[in-house]
């Protein structure tokens, strides 16, 4: 198959994961050609079978904004006709999903048939996508899509309570990790950097919104040092950044605290840790915390969206209401206090992820590929 793929580029998970599954089509045999406003920055892959196009935004001075979407369309629209793809994928709804169905109409008027897939992610949904101003459009152009997925079963239930005039099936497609790439770890990186004492290491990667209540992972590793020698490692950055660093100075625990800022490949990192926080409001998967498991680390999560799909309470980790640091901190406590316990914590955790891997996954996206395919050409033969 000859598939477009269209996500953000940047350090967001969703980007992640349309770039893990295009290089991992690619190396299915699939031709995968990347259309956005810059290389994803997990595109690191060499393969005959993957192409990156470039959206280019002009900055005429008379845009305040400019319109991104519509370039993106046209992009498309060149793409799909130049390049004879078969299908087109786009990840995260704003403002993909309208900017395909915008191709679709315009390629056929033209006489061309492209498909499209929507993949929902989160925060299309859950935040930006519930904001008035996007509601009629997001609506429409998932109606429209040809097949609509889903990150989670918690991310189905919210678009259609959200989204009432959603009337389109949603197949929900979980999230993965290629288990392969956590094999090697870089033994550049290594624990004694971090935790020169062996003191527990405990790990948070994010992109700093507020939705990800970071202040929450200081005050529950606050507690944890409070009763054992322990170390955390902050990856990641974003708005949130500047009121953690105050947070720290507060709370007198920047020195036991290391800020490594954006990293490519976080599995390095995370092959050191010893626990992850991920204290989200709302979490649609948690991509995040799966990469964490996938490296042998237990979780230390809140209970909201998808999180429960993700990790097993008790078992790769536990869950616990929304702000509740107490909690989070006293279940952190168990699972670091003794080696046994951690040992066997480290363990499930990666049992879980196995669940989650690639090879699990990519045959439900390629038969929604095909189904597509067929459906449409089923509808030009009658
Ligand atoms: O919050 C992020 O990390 C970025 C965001 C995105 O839309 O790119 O992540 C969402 O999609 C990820 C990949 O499907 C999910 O793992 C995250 O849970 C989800 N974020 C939220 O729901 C807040």
């Amino acid at each position: 198959m000859k598939i477009g793929i269209v996500c953000y580029p940047t350090f967001g998970g969703s980007g992640v994961v349309a770039t893990e599954l295009g290089k991992a089509l690619a190396e299915k045999g699939h031709q995968v050609h990347f259309i956005t406003y810059s290389q994803p920055v997990r595109l690191d892959f060499f393969s005959g079978n993957l192409f990156y196009h470039e959206v280019s935004v002009s900055d005429y001075p008379l845009f305040d904004y400019q319109p991104y979407e519509l370039v993106l369309s046209s992009k498309l629209v060149d793409v799909v006709k130049y390049e004879k793809l078969d299908l087109l994928h786009v990840h995260y709804a704003i403002p993909h999903a309208s900017a395909a169905y915008m191709a679709k109409q315009i390629l056929a008027s033209q006489g061309i048939n492209i498909p499209f897939i929507t993949t929902l992610h989160g925060t299309d949904i859950t935040l930006v996508g519930k904001d008035p101003s996007f509601e009629p459009v997001i609506t429409f152009a998932i109606n429209q899509s040809d097949a609509v997925t889903s990150v989670s079963e918690s991310l189905k239930q919210d678009t259609y309570t959200n989204f009432p005039d959603i009337k389109k099936e949603i197949h929900v497609i979980p999230n993965f990790i290629n288990l392969e790439e956590y094999k090697n770890h870089d033994s550049r990186c290594q624990k004694k950097m971090y935790a020169p004492l062996n003191e527990r290491l405990l790990i948070h990667v994010s992109n700093f919104r507020k939705v990800k209540r970071v202040e929450d992972v200081l005050r529950v590793f606050d507690k944890v040092r409070k009763v054992m020698p322990a170390k955390l490692i902050l990856v990641g950055d974003g708005p949130e950044k500047g009121n953690i660093e105050k947070l720290c100075r507060e709370l007198d625990t920047c020195n036991d605290i290391k800020s490594l800022g954006k990293i490519v490949n976080p599995e390095q990192v995370l092959a050191i840790a010893d626990l992850f926080l991920l204290t989200s409001e709302t979490e649609s998967f948690g991509l995040a915390a799966l990469e964490a498991m996938a490296s042998h680390v237990p979780v230390i999560s809140t209970n909201s969206g998808g999180l429960p799909e993700v990790n097993v309470h008790g078992y790769s980790g536990y869950l616990s209401n929304v702000g509740d640091v107490e909690d989070m901190a006293k279940n952190a406590i168990h699972i670091l206090k003794e080696d046994a316990t951690l040992k066997q914590f480290k363990e499930n955790a990666y049992e879980q992820a196995k669940k989650f891997d690639i090879a699990a996954i990519l045959p439900m996206y390629e038969a929604l590929y095909e189904s597509v395919l067929n459906k449409q050409k089923q509808k030009l033969e009658v």
